[in-house]
């Protein structure tokens, strides 16, 4: 029931009536930056996951897993007598929503029990799998986390078909509300994508995926869906959906196109074509899908569903509403005749028949073998077989040539497509996992891998505090202006991403590809405070006693904090353990993700049609796990600190640029200037005196929404106070910290 049809008038107590963002939808939201706080957690605030999963007995679970697998429910039988291909499916829809453009998405906090993900038509069915896993949830508590949890399962489910896998690490700690930071589109159609291509068709599409009628899409016109361009950083074909219509793109049958879609929407997730392929292939050589009749029986989801069904949904009035009554998709394939089991028969079979178009029960396209063989096995009648198979997406795989030349090598080599597969599903399931430093449990892989962003082992003894204060001293003795050592330290630190854990200082990619070819590091200043750190780093390794080294990372870093310390007149922590990467331990491509497009910390970039510049300010915060008063202290000290991108003057309202102090707040919040922007889009704007008139300052708008929006304009205040410049150093100070220590899960 999409919001606008809710009978329910709005309630007038317990937080009901007509809120902000229904007066002033565009209004900046700071909502994305007080998440996942001790608020919304019920675990105590000592509790830390790591510890209670290293009391887990991951053997007792790991059978009790197992044992699951085989043990069929009466609420919710087991096709095939097995829960194997259910299981998969939970873990890669839990992981799955990953997306490399901004690292949101993902396993990690085990979102799939929250909307929108609880209810998404695409996740059918899935409510029951959690369910089943509920008894053993409880009887391991705190020790797994739901997010750990849904992933284990689906490598157990592998096992226990025969397909050893690659590995897992544990590690992944729950949230206890719905993430709103993530973008999964601006449609309010379920399956619908009237925003997510630029060029195609325009308009909710009615067609494909999920619960819904075949015919819709096979009507629809047919040239756009081979040009379509996915806008960013979705990674889905439609709202609702993981991937891509199953269907075909918008429903529509067509094989080819439908590799295009999965090109692109499994590319957004950072695989490639060998991963892509593989990943299907693997993942449809087990379980079956479910259309047993047309989707008119089913009901609600989740999160619409009547209270009494307590969290279930998709209530199925066709016959049993379970068992061989199932609706989920509305398809009905099963790919092999061994669905519970490791084998290479869904490539046997893609290959050995030819394809005819045919409708599932619910009336969906789908793909039956041109044969009389009746050789697949039904999943509760044992006197029953039916034809093999397939969908319009596992057809993708034999008719678009790139997919075709891979799959058909699998064909003959099996051991290469167990290969690829196992490892591309443990990336799947760790790529947001960030640094080995979380992983945890007994089966991580020694194979470090490209994915990982590796660094080096600290292999040498470490700078103690007598060494740290020689080379601060050092670095300020250079001919570089502090400045720059505070914006080269904010450049390598500040691309850090709390989504996939990726970037950050450590590793000193900074000073390689791609990082110091993009825009925002393309100044004069980065290049020669590497070479004066660099000439720093010489000097101490070549002479330092007992082996001691130090990092180019580290002088990146402590550059920085020597640099504040003179321009704050405090103390600013520094802990060394840094290591430099090479190039060869950078994914150039993979890396390119990080690049910011606007950082309004550094006053660079500005916003589009869609997105305002401070909403981009927002979510850079978010990245970088920032909360309000922390983004409004930093932009603050940032600016007086003069450490703009450019070295440009914008928000810089001080007379003593590149000293610390609280002017920013007093300025900005000063009557006296008066603000008027200086171009027609306002994203730059001149204040002057109110009496004579004097230019005074320039800002963007990122200095300029500090006092406009209410909420930050009152933090604002606080610092601007006459008793306040001591303590927005401190937490400046701290803030700073902050960002340059988020990649050190080492010494946290
Ligand atoms: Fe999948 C199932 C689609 C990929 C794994 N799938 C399925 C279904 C559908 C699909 C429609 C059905 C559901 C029901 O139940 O009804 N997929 C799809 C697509 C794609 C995919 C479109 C893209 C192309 N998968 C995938 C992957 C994986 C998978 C990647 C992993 C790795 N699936 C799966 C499984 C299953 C499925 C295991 C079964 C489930 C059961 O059995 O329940």
């Amino acid at each position: 029931m999409a919001a606008s049809e809710c009978p329910v008038k709005k309630a007038n107590i317990g937080g009901g009536g007509t809120r902000n963002p229904d007066w002033w939808p565009n209004d900046l939201r700071l909502n994305i930056l007080r998440q996942h706080t001790g608020v919304t957690n019920p675990q105590n605030k000592e509790f830390e996951y790591a510890q209670a999963f290293k009391s887990l007995d991951y053997d007792a679970i790991k059978k009790d897993l197992t044992a699951l697998m085989t043990d069929s429910q009466d609420w919710w039988p087991a096709d095939h007598g097995h829960y194997g291909g259910l299981f998969i499916r939970m873990a890669w829809h839990s992981a799955g929503t990953y997306r490399v453009a901004d690292g949101r998405g993902g396993g990690g906090e085990g979102q799939q029990r929250f909307a929108p993900l609880n209810s998404w038509p695409d996740n059918v069915s899935l409510d029951k799998a959690r369910r089943l896993l509920w008894p053993i949830k409880q009887k391991y508590g705190s020790n797994i986390s739901w997010a750990d949890l849904y992933l284990l399962t689906g490598n157990v489910a592998l096992e226990s078909m025969g397909c050893p896998t690659f590995g897992f690490a544990g590690g992944r700690a729950d949230t206890y509300e719905a993430d709103e930071s993530v973008y999964w589109g601006g449609e309010t159609t379920w399956l619908g994508n009237d925003v997510r291509y630029s060029s195609g068709r325009e308009g909710p599409s009615g067609g494909g995926g999920g619960v819904v009628d075949g015919d819709e899409g096979a009507k629809k016109d047919h040239a756009d869906i081979h040009s379509r361009d996915l806008e960013a950083p979705l990674a889905a074909a439609h709202m609702g959906l993981i991937y891509v219509n199953p269907e075909g793109p918008d429903g529509i049958p067509d094989p080819v196109a439908s590799a295009r879609d999965i090109r692109t929407t499994f590319g957004r997730m950072a695989m490639n074509d060998e991963e892509t392929a593989a990943l299907i292939v693997g993942g449809h050589t087990f379980g079956k899908t479910h259309g047993a009749a047309s989707s008119d029986n089913v009901g609600a989801e989740p999160n619409a569903a009547p209270l009494h069904q307590q969290g279930f949904g998709w209530n199925n009035k066709h016959g049993s509403g379970k068992g061989p009554d199932t609706i989920t998709s509305g398809l009905e394939v099963i790919w092999t005749s061994e669905p519970n089991k490791w084998t290479n028969k869904y490539l046997e079979y893609l290959y050995k028949y030819e394809w005819e178009l045919t409708k599932s029960p619910a009336g969906a396209n789908q793909w039956v073998a041109k044969t009389d063989d009746e050789i697949i096995p039904d999943a509760f009648d044992a006197n029953k077989k039916h034809k093999p198979r397939m969908l319009t997406s596992d057809l993708a795989l034999r008719f678009d040539p790139v997919y075709e030349k891979i799959t058909r090598r699998w064909l003959d080599h099996p051991e290469e497509l167990h290969e690829t597969f196992t490892r591309a599903w443990f990336k799947l399931l760790h790529r947001d996992m960030g640094p080995r430093s979380r992983w945890l449990g007994p089966e991580i892989p020694k194979e470090v891998l490209i994915w990982e962003d590796p660094v080096p082992d600290v292999d040498h003894p470490l700078i103690n505090d007598t060494d740290i204060t020689e080379l601060k001293k050092e670095i300020l003795a250079t001919e570089v202006e502090p400045t720059q050592f505070i914006r080269a330290a904010w450049a390598a630190a500040s691309t850090f991403r709390g989504g996939d854990k990726r970037g950050g200082a450590n590793g000193a990619r900074i000073r390689l590809d791609p990082q110091i070819n993009w825009k925002v590091n393309s100044t004069s200043d980065l290049k020669s405070v590497l070479s004066a750190l660099e000439r720093v780093q010489k000097k101490f390794n070549g002479s330092a006693p007992g082996g001691k080294k130090v990092s180019l990372a580290d002088l990146i870093v402590l550059g920085g904090v020597a640099a504040l310390e003179k321009a704050s007149g405090l103390p600013v922590p520094f802990t060394p353990g840094r290591t430099d990467a090479s190039q060869e331990q950078t994914d150039v491509e993979s890396f390119s993700h990080l690049e910011p497009v606007v950082d309004g910390f550094r006053n660079y970039g500005v916003g589009n049609n869609r997105v305002r510049t401070e909403a981009f300010l927002v979510d850079k915060a978010h990245l970088l796990t920032l909360s309000a008063p922390q983004l409004t202290t930093l932009v603050g000290g940032l600016r007086t600190l003069n450490a703009n991108w450019d070295g440009s003057s914008y928000g810089v309202f001080t007379k003593q640029p590149g000293k610390l102090s609280n002017d920013f707040f007093v300025e900005l919040l000063d009557m006296s200037t008066e603000w008027a922007p200086t171009d027609g889009s306002e994203e730059f704007f001149e204040g002057k005196d109110r009496k004579s008139g004097a230019k005074k300052w320039t800002a963007t708008r990122n200095d300029l929404i500090i006092g406009y929006h209410p909420e930050l304009r009152a933090v604002a205040e606080v610092y601007a106070a006459a008793d306040a410049q001591d303590k927005f150093k401190k937490d400046f100070i701290a803030a700073w910290d902050k960002v340059m220590n988020l990649d050190r899960f080492d010494v946290r």
